[in-house]
């Protein structure tokens, strides 16, 4: 599996598909949420509200992930999970480890050769960015095994200097 970084904005980016870090709602938000659900157009809004009709009324709960269009994107599929927000006194980590398995199953399950990934739970869920991207880059290197012959391509898309520098000491290590 090749694993790069490349900073900037995630909506742009043309991988087969691109992870959300949106809210169980599914129905769309700020941060990333709000980029790609401007940019993509209202289809995606439509998938996103077909599938709180069917396989999640109550919403898509914290770490799972499902594959919708991508809409005007230059990818294929958007890739919704829910992080967890973070919280000094529990440990989240398997929830936030959880987005990034889920995420990758969901690329392999709709045949998604390529992903780009944003810092998941790290905006406005308020993660610690070292830590986000720790988890990141572990998580996509430990679910590698199981998606391999379908992913082959993980993009990083840190937005902003300290979360680059942050993607660049994992994947350095
Ligand atoms: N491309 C790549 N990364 C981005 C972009 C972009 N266009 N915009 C922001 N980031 P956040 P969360 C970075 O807040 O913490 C929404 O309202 C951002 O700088 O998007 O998981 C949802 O609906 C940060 O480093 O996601 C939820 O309610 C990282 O992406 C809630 O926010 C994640 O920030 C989810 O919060």
């Amino acid at each position: 599996m090749d694993i790069r970084i490349e900073p900037g904005d995630i909506t742009q980016i043309d991988t087969d598909a691109v992870v959300n870090a949106a809210n169980s709602t599914l129905l769309g938000g700020g941060g990333v949420d709000g980029a790609i659900h401007r940019r993509g157009g209202p289809e995606i809004l439509t998938a996103c509200k077909e599938l709180r009709a069917t396989a999640y009324p109550d919403g898509l709960p914290t770490g799972q992930a499902v594959a919708t269009t991508a809409g005007k994107l230059p990818a294929r599929w958007v890739i919704h999970t829910v992080g967890p927000v973070f919280a000094k006194k529990e440990d989240r980590s398997h929830l936030l480890a959880a987005c990034y398995r889920n995420a990758l199953l969901a690329a392999a399950e709709v045949g998604a050769e390529s992903i780009a990934f944003p810092a998941i739970s790290a905006g406005i869920y308020g993660w610690p960015m070292d830590d986000a991207a720790r988890i990141a880059v572990e998580t996509v290197l430990a679910t590698a095994p199981q998606v391999e012959g379908t992913v082959r391509e993980v993009v990083f898309v840190p937005f902003g200097a300290s979360a680059e520098a942050a993607f660049r000491a994992q994947l350095d290590a």
